[in-house]
């Protein structure tokens, strides 16, 4: 309808602007019939606005009563505030109808009453008002020995009974020697007592603390590496460090093992280690570059973790073939007589690696490549020999066109000695070229260092 308005408002206008064109428009009739139509059309748009005007006016009426309901509503519409909660804390700021406070306690306290809280209808929060309660560390009984346990906030600590000391009263004390002055002290139990305090705090796990009194308080502190932790504040105990951080979370304080001395502690490796600069780990000797080893000449020494191996090659003894050494770890088959078949089917060479290895290394893993520097058929194969144990633990693969690896498969807990053999034969339109045979001797320490 509005497409058709303007094209008859165009047509009007063509007539006022061209008055020459005045015999086309003289038909007076005509242009009354357009004015009607015209005028129509405007009271039809005039009836749909106002109609439009009507709604709007009537959303806004609606619009602006719900608005104002609400406003008319309470304004109190929100829950009591909260008591806060000693040791531990609220989540959750509204308190209006229909939210919900949740309620967390500090490490070393449990939450007693609701873990949440909702705000209802009748402006009131649902459940109990909850409280943090310090958490019983001494439940466990935590202290050995006659020891009695005093709960802290997250933590607890043992009074220890006489004759142990320790984080829980696990150590005993060295035991205490009275030294008598005479026969006439040892009678008199007084004379007895007085002496022992002296001899006790003499041993090197016992030392005697330093007080000082400040404002009639006693403060008794200790050397580093002891700690009071008898009833008694004048005598201080050597702190076991080994027990003390033992699968600690920072870690353990040694790789091997720990010793606990007076006023501290050491680590110790087992043979074939030492302890490295830090005092912490453990290094392996080598006892080739060392010439700590009892390897004979004729032997070659090959060092392994926490310990060496003199091995000696010797070539193999196959039949129809002899083999000759060629250098200390490789040996060459010697020529074969013209037209020996047997003898050319045998393998060329056999080489010999030894490789040292920790126990449990992860896997898979290389651990060995054989490569051909100048083939001269067209196709190279690499294949694995050897028994059961080492197809359980190794396998042959390619990883390029002239390049076998031998992978470990499994990790292989030690100590323990593995042999595989990798196989490569090269060939030339599916005829055998040459066989090259290399034995790998895996040596696996005892320990995964
Ligand atoms: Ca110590
Ligand atoms: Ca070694």
């Amino acid at each position: 309808m509005f497409a058709s308005a303007v094209t008859v408002l165009c047509f009007l206008g063509f007539c006022s602007l061209h008055p020459s064109f005045g015999q086309d428009c003289t038909n007076r009739q005509d242009i009354q019939g357009s004015l009607k139509q015209v005028q129509k059309l405007l009271s039809a748009h005039e009836a749909s606005y106002l109609q439009s005007l009507r709604n709007l006016k009537k959303k806004i009426n609606l619009l602006q009563s719900s608005t104002g309901k609400q406003a008319s509503k309470p304004t109190n519409s929100t829950c009591p505030k909260l008591d806060t909660l000693t040791n531990g804390r609220k989540l959750g700021k509204s308190h209006s109808v229909g939210h919900e406070v949740h309620f967390l306690c500090e490490p070393g306290y449990e939450l007693v009453g609701s873990e949440s809280r909702v705000c209802q209808e009748s402006l009131t929060w649902s459940g109990q008002q909850p409280s943090c309660r310090d958490i019983n560390e001494c439940a466990s009984s935590p202290c050995l020995n006659g020891g009695t346990c005093v709960d802290e906030v997250n933590q607890f600590s043992c009074i220890c009974a006489k004759g142990w000391a320790g984080v829980t009263c696990q150590s005993p004390l060295p035991t205490f020697f009275v030294t008598m002055t005479n026969t006439s002290a040892a009678t008199s139990p007084d004379a007895a007592a007085a002496t022992t305090l002296p001899a006790a705090t003499a041993g090197p796990f016992v030392r005697p603390s330093r007080c000082s009194t400040v404002q009639g308080t006693t403060h008794c502190t200790c050397e580093p590496g002891y700690t009071i932790s008898g009833r008694d504040s004048s005598i201080c105990t050597d702190i076991d460090e080994c027990e003390l951080f033992h699968d600690g979370q920072a870690g353990r304080l040694c790789l091997h093992t720990c010793v606990n001395t007076a006023g501290g502690y050491r680590c110790t490796c087992p043979a074939g280690y030492n302890v490295t600069r830090d005092g912490r780990s453990c290094k392996d000797i080598d006892e080739c570059a060392t010439r700590q080893n009892n390897c004979t000449r004729d032997q070659t020494c090959i060092n392994t973790y926490g310990g060496f191996q003199c091995v000696r090659v010797d070539c193999p003894k196959i039949p129809n073939a002899t083999y000759v050494k060629t250098s200390p770890m490789r040996c060459e088959r010697n020529p074969c007589p013209v037209d020996n078949k047997a003898c050319s089917q045998t393998p060329n060479s056999f080489s010999y690696h030894y490789l040292a290895v920790v126990s449990n290394l992860s896997a898979p893993r290389v651990m060995f490549r054989v490569s051909a520097l100048r083939p001269i058929g067209d196709t190279l194969r690499f294949s694995m020999l050897g028994g059961k144990q080492a197809r359980r633990h190794f396998t042959v693969q390619r990883s390029d066109r002239l390049t076998g690896q031998l992978m470990l498969v499994s990790p292989v807990q030690g100590p323990a000695t593995l042999e595989a053999e990798v196989e490569m034969s090269e060939l030339e339109r599916r005829v055998q070229l040459g066989r090259y045979i290399t034995k790998v001797t895996m040596f696996v320490s005892q320990y995964e260092f």
